[in-house]
């Protein structure tokens, strides 16, 4: 029987386990990705493995998240990225190059191998026909130590394309068409794959604007083929040689299919706030729109940016809207300005923002007070633009563009005639912001400030848990919640004790003390807990403030591994009506001694009298690590042996 394209480049990598869905298997990873915001825990965690080289391929360290300088914090992790990355054998693209996966996506990605990044939209890269994922730091720490990477054999969901976009209606359009259909929880467990006539339409940047959203669908990752237009994209970026086709075969199979027919999709958004809450734009209606901001590595291409700059020419924005743009990277930025559209931009009335994540993470433009934002961006979630009450809505670059301009929802087709952008035969190629790492290791200090702090060590797992239930959530909890960011939290990402002040703190800002004041405690929540980021300070934080188990009625993958990575059990509900059985503050007790042996342990509620059933699926590899206290224990009691 034929194979799919996820089987061909799985079985290409594979190491351990069988391509079986939800089996455990182990693949061998070619490429890292790192940002700055994980990248300091990942390289910390690296360095306490003690490998003297990088064992990838290519291992690439980027700065675009913490780049507004408000303190000492973020420029001194810089300077320890830097000095790191040259010691390691790791390539650094300095602050001002890019986003990570639109710098990757232009200058590194090659189809058909594997890519782990420390980024939950690191399957951006996907467009280009790899298979690239996201994990916590220290999932990526092993690999760049040549270590294998660990998950369980998703599913594969194949998405055909058929048709054909009609003018003004985008890439954006259709990965917002499959979060309606599929919700955010819709792909927890699977891969998306591309195929149908549809997909020889869209360019690569159009491809991997769907495959960088496919992380909203929780899935492990997106791929499209390896074709001509993936040729003619790495082409134009001057590295045809890294090309190689890569196609299912005619009788390749699937476990899941799902239709979109391109004709008949229209400019749809999501509001707030979530990304599966989708509508029509011509539905939602002429609501004022206070705020529009066009950027994220979802959507700064070159060609999204063209189109923005057509649609802005000659214009001026509207007196009650403000918009901001941030290129995706530095080439984009470069291109825009030498042939004269990044003036057309700044001429209508445009804020220009240096070539990073700004906005998407809160890093500044956070709106006003109860305000309407437009984004081009992947997440709305609440209080994520650093606006507690803020409205944020996410929308292709074209609708944005059209409603700052008319200072309501505006459904571009009322734009009238389409704005084509032809791909660039030659995109400007200057990797002068990339710096090589050093020739002689042996040299390079690494440089350390105040701001980074040791890595908190977990103890091994205690026969018996005890403590409050601290927190009592409801579904679709995200790691924004869970570890909120934006311009104050984000520069303490190398400090955990600092940061884990902020745990939950948009939600219930006296938990760092309860948790604290506890000792020991657990947080109990509802259906895909944990969505979102990849961030594992979302484990970490909790982890430091005795956190020792999350009780859920089901887990996102990646946050799922950070907490056994940090050795905090994720347990779900046997029967979910038990979820209702108890409150938070309940002295809750579990004997975990059972973990090894069984899948199933009881909880007893030492306040309300009753007892109830949970199960874990860890693997005999992940029982080994949480009874270690997490990963890193793991590791060193490995290297003992
Ligand atoms: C995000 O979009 O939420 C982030 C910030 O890029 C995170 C990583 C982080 O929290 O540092 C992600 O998507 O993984
Ligand atoms: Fe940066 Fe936003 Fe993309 Fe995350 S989603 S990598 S914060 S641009």
């Amino acid at each position: 029987m034929g194979q799919n394209i996820v089987q061909k480049i799985i079985g290409n990598h594979i190491l351990s386990g069988k391509m079986v869905p939800n089996e455990e298997i182990s693949i061998k990873i070619d490429q890292t990705l790192t940002q700055d915001a994980t990248g300091t825990m990942a390289y910390l965690q690296f360095e306490a493995m003690g490998v003297p080289q990088v064992k990838t391929r290519l291992s690439v360290s980027y700065v675009d998240h913490n780049t507004l300088q408000t303190g000492f914090e973020n420029a001194d992790d810089h300077r320890f990225l830097q000095s790191v990355a040259a010691k390691y054998g790791i390539y650094f693209s300095r602050p001002g190059n890019g986003i990570c996966h639109q710098v990757h996506l232009e200058r590194f990605g090659v189809p058909g191998m594997t890519l782990l990044g420390s980024d939950s939209h690191t399957p951006t890269a996907g467009g280009l026909g790899m298979l690239a994922m996201g994990a916590g730091g220290l999932d990526v720490a092993v690999a760049m130590g040549g270590g294998p990477f660990y998950l369980n054999m998703p599913k594969v969901v194949n998405v055909r394309l058929t048709g054909r976009l009609k003018p003004w209606v985008s890439a954006k359009d259709i990965i917002l068409e499959l979060l309606r259909i599929m919700t955010v929880k819709g792909g927890v467990g699977k891969i998306i794959e591309y195929s149908g006539e549809g997909i020889t339409t869209l360019s690569v940047p159009e491809r991997a604007t769907i495959t960088n959203m496919g992380a909203e669908l929780g899935a492990t990752t997106s791929v499209f083929p390896s074709d001509e237009v993936t040729l003619a994209f790495v082409e134009a970026q001057g590295r045809a040689s890294d090309w190689s086709e890569i196609k299912a075969d005619e009788d390749a199979s699937y476990d899941e299919i799902i239709e979109i027919n391109l004709s008949e999709l229209e400019p749809l958004v999501a509001q707030p706030h979530s990304p599966d809450n989708v509508a029509k734009v011509s539905e939602v209606g002429r609501i004022p729109v206070h705020q529009v901001v066009i950027g994220s590595c979802t959507n700064s291409s070159y060609t999204d940016l063209m189109r923005v700059a057509g649609i802005l020419k000659g214009k001026k924005i509207h007196p009650a809207t403000s918009l901001s743009i941030a290129p995706g990277s530095r080439q984009v930025f470069e291109m825009l300005a030498r042939n004269g559209a990044m003036a057309d931009i700044i001429s209508a009335g445009a804020r220009i923002l240096e070539t990073a994540c700004g906005p998407c993470i809160g890093m500044g433009q956070s709106p006003s007070s109860g305000a309407v934002t437009l984004r081009t961006f992947n997440r709305n979630f609440e209080g994520r633009s650093g606006t507690a009450d803020a409205k944020v809505y996410l929308a292709s670059p074209e609708v944005a563009a059209a409603s700052a301009l008319t200072g309501v929802l505006t459904d571009p087709r009322e734009l009238g005639e389409y704005i084509h952008v032809e791909m660039p035969e030659k995109f400007l190629i200057d990797d002068s912001m990339i710096i090589p790492p050093a020739k002689d290791p042996s040299q390079v200090e690494v440089l350390r400030g105040p701001n980074i702090k040791a890595l908190p060590v977990n103890r091994p797992l205690p026969a018996k848990l005890s403590g409050p239930a601290l927190l009592k959530l409801g579904d679709n909890i995200t790691t924004d919640h869970i570890m909120p960011a934006g311009a104050k939290i984000l520069p303490l990402r190398s400090n955990i004790p600092a940061i884990s002040q902020f745990v939950f703190s948009g939600i219930d800002l006296s938990f760092p003390d309860r948790a604290r004041e506890a000792g020991e405690g657990f947080v109990v929540g509802g259906h895909n807990y944990g969505q979102g980021s990849s961030r594992e300070h979302a484990a970490l934080a909790p982890m430091y403030l005795g956190i020792k188990a999350v009780i859920a009625k089901s887990f996102a993958r990646i946050h799922k591994a950070n907490l056994v990575n940090f050795g905090i059990l994720p347990l779900t509900f046997v029967d979910e009506n038990d979820y209702d059985t108890f409150k938070e503050e309940d002295i809750l007790e579990i004997d975990v001694s059972p973990i090894g042996t069984s899948n199933e342990l009881v909880v007893k509620n030492i306040t309300g009298g009753n007892e109830f059933r949970v199960r874990h699926d860890l693997t005999p590899r992940q029982v080994v690590i949480i009874k270690a206290g997490g990963l890193l224990n793991y590791t060193k009691q490995q290297a003992r042996q």
